[in-house]
């Protein structure tokens, strides 16, 4: 190619770019979008979303308003719609559902309806390959609002209730469980989160006395070796209604909650625990409350959530600890708080439930996040875009070298000048996709 066809090119490229950039605001695209999958039977929050290996999602239990559910329900990815399943053996909300090695799930705790409402200690295990749930053991104590997690040996500690400082571990094989240390602290709706080493953080939460309660800022890690919780580092901010995750690199983000109802959080903590301790990362775009988060395979955090008291929320976000930055992820069809999320098989995440919709109802619909796949014209997969990359798809767009680089994105076999905006677009920095 003779120098003056790149220099051609090269004006192509300038002048296309100055066309887009009176069009092209500056806020960046998000990296991913909602859309509306099948309806559940029910309208639901405080449920339990649990994937199946077979890559189906079991939706158990919830409530409308003030009546709980036994009922529940499997979304099949194959069709988008969900499908009525076993009925569990008592109505129940605010429970945790925990998948089993083996395939089954555990479902734990909660509240079963009642003025006021009654805590129960059942717990139940459902069996995909017969579509049932049966009781196992009950737990030692009655939980409002346990938290579970599987531990590396696939036994479940369950852990947090308004009113007990107790911790219990289910053993799947015998179906008992058996009591194990004790909180420093009570600590309802904390977050549980394994680590790498098998221990487990326990994070903030409500300490709910006779006559009070107080959001806490500290946190304590249980140790299955010794059986014991020890605490450990503070968070700089006391919370509740919060979310954690694991990063793949082995440390905990925790985000948003309150500490009362009147001030959402957007901030966000890490926990490392090689050294015990929290740091501040770089606060959320938006603050969020009743949060729930997912780790994608690609390592960045999909958050979604409510924005206060009464106040619905449809905007979404990413977290990549590798910048430790924040970024849109998408509006969702509908604004909702207590979302329930569950990461697919295939990298995509639903959403179910919650509360919000246009009018403060509790929703008996579902959306799938889809992640926007790399920026069209990106030849070195670095996910930017450089005036080398749009030079490409000039020379795409005018014969001069294969259409390649996922620019030809209604691949029809031509790079169109639609299609070099888009990669122009890239190069402005925008997060665009096909
Ligand atoms: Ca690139
Ligand atoms: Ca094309």
């Amino acid at each position: 190619m003779g120098m003056r066809r790149i220099i051609h090119g090269m004006l192509i490229a300038a002048s296309l770019a100055a066309a887009v950039v009176g069009s092209f605001a500056g806020v960046p695209e998000a990296a991913g979008s909602w859309a509306s999958t099948g309806s559940m039977a029910e309208r639901r929050h405080h449920h339990t979303a649990t994937l199946l290996e077979d890559g189906r999602v079991l939706v158990a239990g919830g409530s409308p308003q003030h009546i709980q559910y036994e009922t529940t329900e499997i979304f099949d990815l194959g069709t988008g719609t969900f499908s009525p399943a076993g009925v569990l053996n008592g109505p129940r909300k605010l429970s945790a559902a925990v998948g089993l090695a083996d395939g089954r799930v555990l479902i734990v705790g909660g509240e079963m309806g009642g003025v006021p409402d009654l805590t129960v200690s059942d717990a139940e295990i459902y069996d995909p390959v017969v579509d049932a749930w049966t009781r196992t053991g009950p737990m030692n104590e009655r939980r409002d609002f346990p938290r579970g997690v599987r531990l590396s040996d696939g036994r479940v500690l369950v852990a947090g209730s308004s009113d007990s400082l107790t911790s219990e571990i289910f053993d799947p094989v015998t179906g008992e469980w058996t009591p194990t240390g004790s909180m420093n602290t009570k600590r309802d709706g904390c977050t549980l989160t394994l680590l790498e080493d098998g221990r487990v953080l326990a994070a903030a939460g409500v300490d709910i006395g006779e006559f009070d309660a107080e959001v806490l800022d500290s946190a304590e890690i249980y140790d299955p070796a010794a059986g014991t919780w020890t605490m450990t580092g503070s968070l700089a901010d006391p919370r509740c209604q919060h979310a954690a995750v694991r990063l793949e690199d082995g440390r905990v983000l925790v985000a948003g909650g309150t500490e009362e109802d009147t001030v959402v959080y957007d901030s966000a903590e890490i926990y490392d625990p090689a050294a015990g301790e929290w740091i501040t990362t770089t606060p959320m775009l938006y603050p969020h409350w009743t949060l729930d988060m997912v780790l994608l395979p690609d390592g960045d955090v999909l958050v979604v959530g409510g924005a206060g008291y009464n106040f619905w929320f449809a905007n979404t976000q990413l977290f990549h600890p590798a910048t430790e930055t924040w970024s849109e992820a998408g509006e969702m069809v509908e604004r909702r708080e207590y979302p329930v999320l569950t990461l697919l098989q295939d990298g995509r995440v639903l959403v179910t439930g919650g509360m919000g919709g246009v009018s403060a109802l509790v929703l008996d619909t579902a959306e799938i996040w889809t992640p926007s796949g790399p920026p069209p014209g990106d030849c070195n997969g670095d996910g930017q875009i450089s005036i080398g990359e749009v030079q490409r798809a000039v020379n795409m767009f005018l014969g001069e070298e294969p259409v390649d680089c996922g620019v030809d994105c209604d691949q029809n076999g031509a790079a169109s000048l639609g299609e070099v905006q888009k990669v122009i677009n890239g190069f402005l920095g925008g997060e665009v996709s096909c």
